[in-house]
């Protein structure tokens, strides 16, 4: 099925972790429309439990709704409309990350972010209103102590509490209103789609239920939903019985291109069917996300130059529909965002070489990752031809439109690049060199600095 991302042919998608809805909107202006990017997927927009007691309001509180309503740690409803306006406006699409598997977890009481008071033990939830009768019974899992903890076992995973989180029942036909209800609203607000936050513990065909309720986009067109659905061939549950919906997250990939961004040669088996992988038009790929930074195995920001690789080259490669993680700097795996004395949230602040400050990362803002957004968007469609990999160079062409190539160190080589003869643009140091291709489509191909060894180039204006 074609599931389609409501953003004009645009490519990639940025993970804005924690950023406040205000922020969001200057980036949309400033940086990512102009960039090229599609969309933003923001942190849960929903009210969430206040956590002080595990750890004071770490980032995994949002992950705890208390109702519907759009006051988060981000910001508030107006907030959050103006913000998918001002995106919408340069060409940038919202996708809000959907918790609805369950609420707030065992022992949490109220009030929320949003005041709605509420009591996790109690299986009360007046904001919504959610009670006792909406939730899983005990006797619908089959586990001792009622947590998910038999990943063998379907109705383990997804009828069982996960981590302690209260698990609704999606087969109600109440709670897929209220839910599909909640959809409903951030569409008429204007957003695009939905990360479906732990997909894998919802039976697909509750969740078919839910986005059968669920309202086309007021311009036309069903939302894009990507489903998190975590399938390391470890378990019952398949990415497949998900295709229906949308995309799904395939973490194998980050795994493969992990063990490639230091050994380039491996990176032309980064989609491996046999390994059970989704097909590219059902594979939402990504370097990696909230979760896989903190322990899971993935490479992320700290790994510096490594990890630049495994996003360039993603976004260069043809595999799936992309997401770039945008952090902020963490020791601790519970800190929460970049926060004044109070815990609100700090503004994002530029810097006058554009990289970020008060503790913001921004990876999406790195050279060889945000402009690779326009090399993406250009090539789209395209095959990988040429692929080569000699003497430290990994290269490759994207149909007869783009050209990329990157090492580990600085390189300088005569390369066979598939284009017409012509001088093109670095997009990397944005027009830092230019390669020049003869008539046979070979050019002497060096990056415009040595600390950064890529180079990408396209037959067009990037747009
Ligand atoms: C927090 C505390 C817990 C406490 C709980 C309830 O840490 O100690 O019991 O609150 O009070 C995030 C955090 C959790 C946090 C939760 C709620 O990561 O630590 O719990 O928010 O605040 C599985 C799921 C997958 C899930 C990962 C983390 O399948 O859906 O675990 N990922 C999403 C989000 C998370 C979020 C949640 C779900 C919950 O991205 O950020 O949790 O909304 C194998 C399996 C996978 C499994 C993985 C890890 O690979 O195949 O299915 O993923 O192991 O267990
Ligand atoms: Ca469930």
């Amino acid at each position: 099925a074609y599931h389609d991302p409501h953003c004009d042919g645009r490519q990639v998608i940025v993970h804005l972790f924690e950023w406040k809805w205000t922020d969001i909107a200057k980036e949309c202006e400033r940086y990512l429309g102009p960039k090229g990017f599609c969309g933003v997927q923001t942190s849960p927009a929903n009210e969430h439990a206040i956590v002080t007691t595990d750890a004071m309001r770490p980032w995994w509180e949002r992950y705890q709704p208390v109702s519907y309503k759009l006051v988060s740690r981000s910001g508030n409803e107006a907030q959050f409309k103006d913000m998918v306006q001002r995106c919408k406006n340069v060409g940038v699409r919202i996708f809000v990350d959907v918790v609805v598997n369950h609420m707030a977890g065992l022992g949490r009481v109220g009030p929320g972010s949003g005041g709605s008071q509420f009591n996790s033990d109690n299986l009360d939830f007046p904001g919504v209103p959610f009670s006792k009768q909406n939730f899983n019974a005990k006797s619908k899992c089959p586990s001792g102590d009622g947590n998910v903890n038999d990943y063998n076992n379907p109705a383990n995973v997804r009828n069982c509490y996960l981590v302690g989180l209260t698990d609704l029942d999606q087969s109600q036909s109440y709670v897929q209103d209220k839910i599909a209800g909640f959809f409903n609203h951030m569409i008429d607000i204007g957003v695009a789609g939905f990360r479906v936050d732990a997909a894998k513990h919802m039976w697909p065909n509750d969740f078919k239920a839910i986005q059968g309720k669920t309202k086309n986009l007021p311009e036309g067109g069903r939302p894009f939903f990507y489903q998190e659905v975590i399938d390391r061939n470890d378990g019952a549950i398949k990415v497949n019985e998900y295709f229906d919906l949308g995309y799904v997250t395939e973490f194998r990939y980050l795994q493969k291109v992990r063990d490639g961004a230091n050994d380039l040669g491996r990176l032309g088996g980064v989609y491996d069917p046999g390994w059970g992988m989704a097909p590219s038009d059902q594979a939402f790929v990504f370097v990696d996300n909230h979760d896989t930074q903190r322990g899971g195995g993935s490479l992320t920001y700290k790994n510096g130059a490594e990890f630049t690789r495994a996003n360039a080259f993603t976004l260069a490669y043809n595999y799936g529909f992309t997401r770039v993680m945008s952090s902020y700097y963490f020791n601790g795996d519970a800190e929460g965002p970049p926060h004044n004395s109070d815990y609100s949230t700090k503004d994002v602040t530029i810097k006058s070489d554009g990289s970020c400050g008060n503790g913001w990362v921004c990876e999406h803002r790195w050279k060889p990752i945000g402009n690779m957004a326009a090399f993406r968007n250009y090539v789209a469609g395209t095959d990988v031809n040429n692929w080569k990999y000699e003497g430290g160079v990994l290269s490759f062409s994207r149909g007869n439109k783009g050209f990329f190539a990157m090492s580990n160190n600085d390189f300088n080589k005569n390369i066979h690049t598939n284009l017409p003869a012509g001088e093109y643009c670095d997009l990397i140091s944005e027009c830092g060199t230019k390669i020049k291709v003869d008539g046979s489509g070979n050019a002497q191909v060096k990056p415009a600095s040595g600390s950064d060894p890529f180079v990408a180039i396209i037959t067009g204006d990037v747009g």
